[in-house]
């Protein structure tokens, strides 16, 4: 059966050609994969029914061998995945800028296939680690694939490729024990970073909120590296590029994050899953920084640096354009598995820079999907295969799907009239933007990248008050963690330089002093290089760049949230109608939490439908909570009571109609309350009838972090 089309949008040309691989096994008889009809799936061919299995047996064999060989190996970085299809459009042409064909005609839709991740992880970890996740985009346009594989974070760790291996081997489980999974509170990470000051601003991004994402359709993009655009004139700026979500950026909080782990490992895959079968499809506006060629020096930091970012108060990001994600997957293996992203494959109108990180990633990604995928034809994966038709001279390898005809297979040929042929600039060839280059060839680095902490300082003093608190809480947390004491005393030490009050607050948390640092910070340059050509020079970025805070995200939307509503038998039905219905017209979802599954009956005997149990939900995996009237029967519930200390806890939207308050006042919120009455501005909203409007306002803040210092929950 042809899978639903729930967007007329869907009839793209990439769900076109993915067609005829798509196999439905309605209606049809159980084969071998010789397409042999099998009689008998369920025992094997014996000698007598208690017999010896019998060699013979093919089907059997056929069965278990494919089984022994189902996994392939999982992605070395980026191996915990979600995947959706989508389309992008383009607002208006960008010919200024760039001749790419997906970037000039508003009216062309070009399908996408996005991949995120976590990075540490493997295949089966929790979703909620505190990590970088991957956005990755794979744009099958009219000229070949383009392919963004970015971050949700804008820069990053290390200044050069050459350190990747180093950075991840430090990062995943330790090499002895294979400890911890999914998670970076560990001596080899901390170690390495105490060594390599280039990561303090990546590390302060990676201790933010920002790394606990509430939804991966909540979170932001970065292509990170600058990249080109090259116009049909032949003439370049520099770019960096942007994915900022319709939905705003928001996260969960880390006592959340870690819970939601236990309760739901799958809890963004689910999410995004969800969001998409339901019609709430994600959005994401695409950006893009132009910066022109005579700029280049223009900055105080270096263009090619990937642990620098362009504030957006220098340089706004222009909205060129759309993505929507409005397809789920058919199949998990075939496609998010098997996709194989590379920032190598562009399309005329963009090119490299001279980020040595950038530079280092394009020999990584093919040559890892060699052994990921087995052959050099993982371009003929139906999910990697370009919409636009691929004819060369590469033949055979392992698994070659293409029947190439003729018998020319070399390039320049008569026998085959001299096809395929090279293409001219005018026909589409792409040729590489012409970068003048007079140079040594040297093992160093540039002295304009010796700037390891002033973005950091910027980032850290970007925050609000709450967002701030967070990020020395994680220092505290993962320092904690630490077995090593030098280690944490190399990092605290590193965090005065980046702010001497971030670095007093978590040496306080973890009962020390911040150590005085005299050694060179640096120790990430080569043996006979000179250090002090390594060390911090620090320049003068702008104070404060407020686009860098999640609490300056647009707050003005509860679609797709997730609302419990808390009710026993003698519910007033009216009260939970009422606010159920303006909180799905406004796109949110809502479950019915009871003390047991099946059905509640109200107040008036009608029977409620429960979504879940007390047992089966958890405070965790929820936006906000409502107690309608009639709460009687919840009042000795420990569950329901610790639902709402918890959403308490977690900053979240509470509201509660009527003797719903009963309930409230049952918990620790209850003596909060100031002569029964709620408070709109901490997002406690307490009355009687109506109380949707400001429910609703309450949601859409998304969370009430203040609330955090002040009270100590017992939840
Ligand atoms: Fe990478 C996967 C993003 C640096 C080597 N990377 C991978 C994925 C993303 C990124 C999103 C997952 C793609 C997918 O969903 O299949 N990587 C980045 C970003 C980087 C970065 C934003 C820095 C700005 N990566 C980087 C370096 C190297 C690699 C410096 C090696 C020199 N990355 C890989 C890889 C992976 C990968 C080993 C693993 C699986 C794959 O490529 O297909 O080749």
């Amino acid at each position: 059966m042809a899978k639903k089309n729930n967007n007329p949008q869907n009839l793209n040309k990439k769900l076109d050609d993915l067609a005829p691989d798509r196999e439905h096994s309605a209606n049809e008889f159980l084969t071998t994969d010789q397409g042999l009809r099998i009689n008998d799936d369920t025992n094997s061919l014996k000698a007598g029914e208690r017999g010896a299995t019998l060699l013979e047996d093919f089907i059997l064999r056929e069965k278990i061998t494919h089984f022994d060989h189902e996994r392939i190996p999982e992605r070395i970085v980026h191996a915990r995945g979600s995947g959706a299809h989508g389309v992008f459009q383009v607002y208006e042409s960008m010919a200024k800028y760039t001749k790419a064909g997906f970037l000039q005609d508003p009216s062309v839709q070009t399908p996408v296939f996005v991949r995120f991740s976590t990075v540490a992880g493997f295949r089966g970890s929790t979703d909620l680690a505190r990590d970088v996740r991957g956005f990755a985009v794979k744009f099958y346009t009219e000229e070949g694939n383009f392919d963004f594989v970015g971050n949700n974070i804008p820069v990053f760790f290390i200044q050069d490729a050459i350190k990747f291996p180093d950075l991840i081997h430090a990062v995943k489980p330790e090499p002895h024990n294979e400890i911890p999974q999914a998670a970076s509170a560990h001596d080899t990470f901390w170690d390495f970073i105490s060594l390599t000051p280039e990561s303090m601003h990546m590390i302060m991004w990676a201790m933010s909120d920002r790394a606990l994402p509430r939804s991966l359709r909540m979170m932001e993009g970065f292509g990170i590296h600058t990249f080109r655009f090259i116009n049909a004139e032949g003439k370049s700026c520099f770019v960096k590029f942007h994915w900022k979500p319709l939905l705003g950026m928001h996260a969960v909080a880390w006592d959340e994050a870690q819970k939601i782990s236990g309760k739901n490992s799958d809890f963004h895959r689910q999410d995004l899953w969800e969001a998409i079968e339901s019609g709430a499809f994600p959005e994401w506006e695409f950006g893009v920084q132009i910066i022109p060629e005579e700029d280049e020096h223009k900055y105080p930091f270096d263009l090619l640096d990937p642990t620098k970012l362009i504030p957006e108060e220098l340089v706004p990001v222009m909205r060129i354009g759309k993505m929507t994600l409005n397809r789920n997957v058919d199949n998990f293996f075939a496609e998010t598995e098997q996709v194989a992203f590379h920032p190598g494959h562009l399309v005329p109108g963009i090119d490299f820079t001279n980020d040595p990180l950038l530079q280092g990633r394009l020999f990584s990604y093919t040559d890892t999907q060699l052994s990921r995928l087995g052959s050099p034809n993982f371009h003929e994966i139906p999910i990697n295969r370009s919409i636009n038709p691929i004819h060369n001279n590469q033949r055979d390898g392992h698994m070659r799907q293409q029947i190439n005809v003729g018998k020319s297979s070399y390039h320049p040929n008569t026998v085959g009239a001299g096809f395929p042929q090279q293409a001219r600039i005018a026909e589409g060839g792409f040729t590489s933007y012409e970068e003048r280059i007079d140079a040594r060839k040297v093992r160093a680095r540039s002295k304009s990248f010796m700037d390891f902490f002033s973005q950091a300082t910027l980032f850290f003093n970007s925050q609000s008050e709450p967002e701030q608190n967070h990020i020395i809480d994680a220092l505290r947390f993962e320092l904690g963690k630490l077995e090593t004491v030098a280690i944490r005393e190399r990092i605290v030490g590193m965090l005065a330089k980046v702010s001497t009050v971030l670095a007093a607050k978590v040496a306080e948390g973890l009962g020390m002093a911040v150590p005085e640092v005299k050694e060179p910070l640096n120790h990430n340059y080569g043996a006979d290089a000179n250090p002090a050509d390594y060390q911090d020079q620090p320049k003068k970025q702008i104070d404060k760049s407020p686009a860098l805070s999640m609490a300056n995200s647009p707050k003005d939307t509860i679609k797709t949230r997730q609302i419990a509503i808390l009710a026993a038998d003698g519910v007033d039905g009216a009260s939970l109608k009422t606010m159920k219905e303006a909180l799905l017209a406004h796109g949110a979802q809502c479950k019915l939490i009871a003390p047991h599954g099946g059905a509640i009956k109200d107040a008036k005997g009608s029977v409620l439908p429960v979504d879940m149990s007390f047992l089966t939900a958890a405070s965790v995996v929820f936006d906000a909570v409502y107690v309608p009237a009639g709460a009687k029967g919840l009042l000795d519930n420990a569950d329901a009571i610790h639902f709402i200390n918890e959403s308490y806890r977690h900053c979240k939207a509470i509201a509660a109609d009527g003797d719903g308050v009963d309930l409230i006042n049952e918990t620790y919120v209850g003596p909060k309350l100031k002569k029964g009455k709620g408070d709109a501005t901490a997002g406690v909203i307490i009355g009687k009838g109506d109380l949707s409007k400001d429910f609703i306002h309450a949601i859409a803040q998304h969370r009430f972090w203040e609330r955090e210092k002040k009270d100590k929950v017992p939840a």
